[in-house]
C-alpha cells in the first residue's frame, strides 16, 4: 500500500508551481515533515495551497520580472563611472552620515575638457615630496614660507575661482556627499569613499592641489610634503642614508600645530594639541557614528599607542591587504552609492584613514569640511604614498585590471582653472606624474611581530 505521505505529497504537489525553485519548497513542505507519520493537518495545507497559488499567478511573475529587468538595465549600463558636464548639470544637494550638504560646483561648466596626459620630461629629475619630521634648519624655515605664501594666495581667490581654497573644499564635498547623479539616472548616487575609487581620486586631488600652489607660487618645482603619521619608531640607521629613517613621525607636525602659520586649524580635537601624544589610527571603528560625534579615544601609554598603530598598520597593508581588500569594493555605473565603511571601504581606507580623520576631528571628521583643514593635504599625500607601498611589498600585490577602475572619469580643474578629464590609468605612476616619495621607515609596521616589543626592528 502506498505510504499515506506520499499520497499527500502527490495531491499537493500544485499545478500552479511553475517554477522549479516552487516545486522543490511545495514538495519539501510536504514531504519532509512526515516522514514519521506526523501529517499536516490536512486544512492547513489547503489554506497554504490556496497562498501559494495567489502568490505563483501574481507575485512571482512580477518579481521574475523585476530581477530580470533589474539583470538586463546592469548588464546595459555597467561601465566606469564618468564625470560629465551633464553631471555637473544635475548635480543636487547631498548627504553624509545623515548630515545634508550643498556644495554643488557651478551647473555650467565653462570652456572646454581638456584630457589630462602625464606629460612628465624625463630628463628632469622626479621632484621629491619628503617626510615633514625630517624637515629642519633652512629647508624647513623656506618649506614654511612657501606654504604660507601658498595659502595666503589661495585663501584669497575669490569664490568664483574654482582654485579658491574653499572651492576644493567644495568639490571634495560634492563628490563625498552624493550630491553628483550618475548620468541617466535620478537616484544613483555618485560617491569616491567607500568604493574602489577611492585611492586614485585622492592622488588626483591632493596632485591638483599642489599644481595649484606651484602656479600660485611660481614654483613648479614645489612639492606638497607628507605626514609620515604611519612611522611610530625611531630607528636606528641600519636601512641606509637616503630616506628619512630617524625620526618617528606619529605626532602632529609642529607646522600644523602652530598657531601662528597658516597651516593651523584650531577645530581640531584637544588630543591633537597634546605635546607629546602619538596618533591613534587604531580606533575600534565599530563606535563610529556620525550623528553622534566623535567616539571618545582611550588614553594609551605612548608604547601602548606605538604598538597598536603598528599592529593595525600591519593587518591594513599585509595581513588583510589583497588586492580587492585593500582596493576597495568594485564601483561601477548602476552601482548603489555604499554608504557602510564595512561593506565598500578597503584596509587602507578604514585604518589609518577613517581612523585619523576620526582621531583629528574638528572639519576632519566629515567629507563635507575635511579639507578646510589644511593637514587634510599632507595627510592624503601620506596616504597615496602608502597605496605606493603597497604595490611593491609583493605578496602578489597590484592595482586592479578592470577596465571599469581604469577608466573611471573625473573632472578637475587644473592650476590655470581649466576643466581637465582625468581617468584613473592616468594615476597609476608616480614617474610618469613627476615625483617620487622620500623613503622612511615603513619597516616600523612592515615586520611588526605581535610577539614582539614595540622596539625597532
Ligand atoms: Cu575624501
Amino acid at each position: 500500500m502506498e505510504e499515506p505521505y506520499l499520497a499527500m505529497r502527490r495531491e499537493y504537489l500544485m499545478p500552479g508551481c511553475s517554477l522549479e525553485v516552487f516545486r522543490v519548497i511545495c514538495s519539501r513542505y510536504i514531504v519532509f515533515p512526515s516522514t514519521e507519520g506526523q501529517f499536516f493537518d490536512y486544512r492547513s495545507l489547503r489554506a497554504f495551497h490556496r497562498t501559494l497559488s495567489i502568490m505563483t499567478s501574481t507575485v512571482v511573475p512580477i518579481l521574475f520580472i523585476q530581477i530580470l529587468l533589474s539583470i538586463v538595465v546592469t548588464t546595459t549600463l555597467a561601465g566606469p563611472i564618468t564625470i560629465t558636464r551633464e553631471t555637473f548639470r544635475t548635480c543636487r544637494p547631498g548627504t553624509w552620515g545623515g548630515i545634508p550638504s550643498d556644495c554643488c560646483p557651478p551647473k555650467l561648466i565653462k570652456g572646454p575638457i581638456v584630457d589630462f596626459c602625464p606629460t612628465f620630461d624625463a630628463s628632469k629629475p622626479l621632484r621629491v615630496r619628503k617626510a615633514l619630521q625630517c624637515l629642519s634648519g633652512h629647508e624647513l624655515e623656506t618649506y614654511t614660507r612657501k606654504l604660507e605664501r601658498g595659502y595666503a594666495l589661495m585663501r584669497a581667490l575669490p569664490d568664483s575661482d574654482p582654485r579658491s581654497f574653499k572651492r576644493q573644499n567644495a568639490i571634495h564635498c560634492a563628490y563625498g556627499t552624493g550630491s553628483f547623479v550618475q548620468d541617466g539616472s535620478t537616484n544613483l548616487t555618485i560617491d569616491i569613499h567607500l568604493n574602489w575609487l577611492f585611492l586614485p581620486w585622492h592622488r588626483m586631488f591632493v596632485y591638483f592641489h599642489e599644481r595649484i600652489l606651484q602656479k600660485l607660487l611660481g614654483d613648479p618645482e614645489f612639492s606638497l610634503h607628507f605626514w609620515n603619521f604611519d612611522n611610530s619608531v625611531t630607528a636606528t640607521p641600519r636601512h641606509g642614508s637616503r630616506g628619512c629613517y630617524f625620526k618617528a613621525g606619529h605626532f602632529v607636525p609642529p607646522m600644523y600645530n602652530d598657531p601662528s602659520k597658516a597651516t593651523f586649524e584650531a577645530n581640531r580635537s584637544f588630543m591633537t594639541f597634546e605635546p607629546n601624544r602619538p596618533v591613534d589610527i587604531a580606533l575600534d571603528l565599530s563606535q563610529l557614528n556620525p550623528l553622534l560625534g566623535p567616539p571618545i579615544f582611550p588614553n594609551n601609554t605612548v608604547e601602548e599607542q606605538t604598538r597598536m598603530n603598528r599592529e593595525i598598520m600591519h593587518r591594513s597593508m599585509i595581513t588583510l591587504a589583497n588586492t580587492t581588500n585593500f582596493i576597495g569594493k568594485a564601483y561601477r555605473v548602476g552601482d548603489a552609492r555604499i554608504v557602510n565603511p564595512a561593506a565598500g571601504a578597503g584596509t587602507i581606507e578604514l585604518w589609518p584613514h577613517i581612523t585619523l580623520h576620526t582621531y583629528i576631528g574638528g572639519w576632519m571628521l566629515q567629507p563635507i569640511t575635511a579639507p578646510i583643514d589644511p593637514i587634510f593635504y599632507p595627510f592624503h599625500a601620506n596616504m597615496e604614498r602608502l597605496w605606493s607601498v603597497w604595490r611593491k611589498l609583493g605578496y602578489g600585490n597590484d592595482d586592479p585590471t578592470d577596465p571599469d577602475w581604469l577608466d573611471a572619469t573625473f573632472l578637475f580643474w587644473d592650476e590655470n582653472a581649466v576643466m581637465r578629464r582625468v581617468k584613473v590609468r592616468d594615476f597609476l605612476d608616480l614617474n610618469a606624474l613627476g615625483y617620487r616619495y622620500e623613503e622612511v621607515n615603513d619597516a616600523s609596521w612592515i615586520f611588526f611581530d605581535n610577539s614582539t616589543s614595540s622596539s625597532a626592528p
